[in-house]
């Protein structure tokens, strides 16, 4: 269930209420891919980083352990001890990326593992058993991701598939939903738009997927390819056509201001491997901007990584120190730069929600979207 509780221009300042819990949004969703933070960060961390939705992926679950394994632990809650909102995301973009081998036809993908190399067919009704077997709270629809550039003729095929997919994803998890033994019987499912970088291709397959009514709608097949000007150019187009009573959900997206600019068009959710990606290389976000740790000129710094964070490592350790955790391959380096970015991510997320709560997300836009995206 979605509540729209006040709009500036065409950004929202929404609430989202699923099976386990309420998230409020514009929100970021922590990416733990595998049932896990990478950086050795557990859930409970993830209580006190301020994250209130995690995200993980059907296709690494299924692949390891098993999603009957984690069915037979009580579903992925129970199993990595999380009590708040999941999404899963499909499998379908992981499939594309990191699978070799892959053939695509009308049934779905054949692909190999990225593990063992084993032959694993997937398609959208094996992907709502996998989801259904984790137990997330939000499903993603099975769906084919196009890198940018790619042929009109291909996208506009590929669509029109992915349409298809979405009508057998949500027959296949209406019947999941309805038995007995179902581990989350109130699981959603999320539509995606595809269409690559073409405005007609976009809109009709928006104008599509939105005909089935679904509880959310996505923004897929973005920050694939295209420039930063197309990206924000396509949620221009694209939004408009979207329901205005669902949230949007823009996959895979973004730096801190790609996150402003999107909200400012009328997204509401997100999710990036940036914060957790970059903190492990020592790229740290702050309220100035990009903080690359890695410079000599931290090496006897005794201020923390940024001094408008008020995040436990913030609160806690030096530049220096962390510096030189990263320097010599502590784990604890990884584990700390991991913390602040994610609290950043989780912080500036609560930042957007005060500004448009207060009506002044205009403001709030014109004064740090630049500024986080420069590199200090
Ligand atoms: N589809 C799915 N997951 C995704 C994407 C997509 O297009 C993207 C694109 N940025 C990220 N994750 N299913
Ligand atoms: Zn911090």
């Amino acid at each position: 269930m979605f509540k729209v509780l006040r709009t500036e221009g065409n950004a929202r300042r929404g609430e989202f209420t699923c099976a386990h819990g309420t998230v409020q949004t514009p929100v970021f969703q922590n990416v733990g891919t595998q049932g896990a933070i990478k950086g050795a960060v557990s859930a409970q961390d993830l209580k006190e980083l301020g994250c209130q939705i995690e995200l993980s992926n059907t296709y690494h679950l299924h692949v390891r352990p098993g999603d009957q394994i984690v069915r037979a632990m009580g579903g992925l809650h129970k199993f990595m001890n999380w009590d708040g909102p999941i999404l899963t995301d499909s499998g379908g973009f992981q499939v594309f990326s990191l699978s070799s081998l892959r053939r695509i036809k009308e049934e779905g993908v054949y692909f190999s593992s990225h593990v063992d190399g084993r032959k694993i067919f997937m398609g959208p009704e094996e992907s709502m058993q996998i989801q259904s077997n984790l137990g997330s709270d939000i499903a993603m629809a099975f769906d084919e991701c196009c890198e940018n550039p790619s042929p009109y003729e291909y996208v506009k095929k590929s669509c029109e598939r992915t349409t298809r997919w979405l009508y057998r994803c949500k027959a296949e998890l209406d019947r999941l939903n309805s038995l007995p033994t179902t581990v989350n019987p109130q699981q959603m499912l999320f539509g995606i738009n595809q269409g690559g970088t073409y405005d007609d291709l976009r809109i009709q397959h928006m104008k599509d997927i939105a005909q089935l009514d679904l509880p959310g709608y996505a923004i897929g097949g973005l920050a694939v390819g295209e420039s930063t000007e197309t990206m924000y150019h396509i949620l221009d187009v694209v939004l408009p056509h979207a329901p205005a009573d669902k949230p949007r959900y823009l996959m895979g997206v973004g730096t801190p201001s790609n996150i402003i600019e999107a909200v400012w068009r009328g997204v509401d959710f997100f999710d990036c491997v940036m914060p957790t990606r970059n903190a492990r290389h020592g790229h740290l976000f702050t309220w100035d901007g990009i903080r690359n740790l890695n410079n000599a000129k931290y090496q006897l710094d005794d201020k923390p990584i940024d001094e408008r964070c008020n995040c436990p490592v913030c609160r806690t350790y030096s530049r220096a120190y962390i510096r030189h955790l990263l320097k010599s391959g502590e784990m604890l380096g990884q584990r700390l730069t991991v913390m602040h970015n994610l609290w950043f991510y989780n912080n500036l997320m609560a930042e957007i929600r005060k500004a448009l709560d207060e009506g002044r997300f205009a403001e709030f836009r014109a004064q740090w979207s630049d500024r986080l995206s420069q590199r200090i």
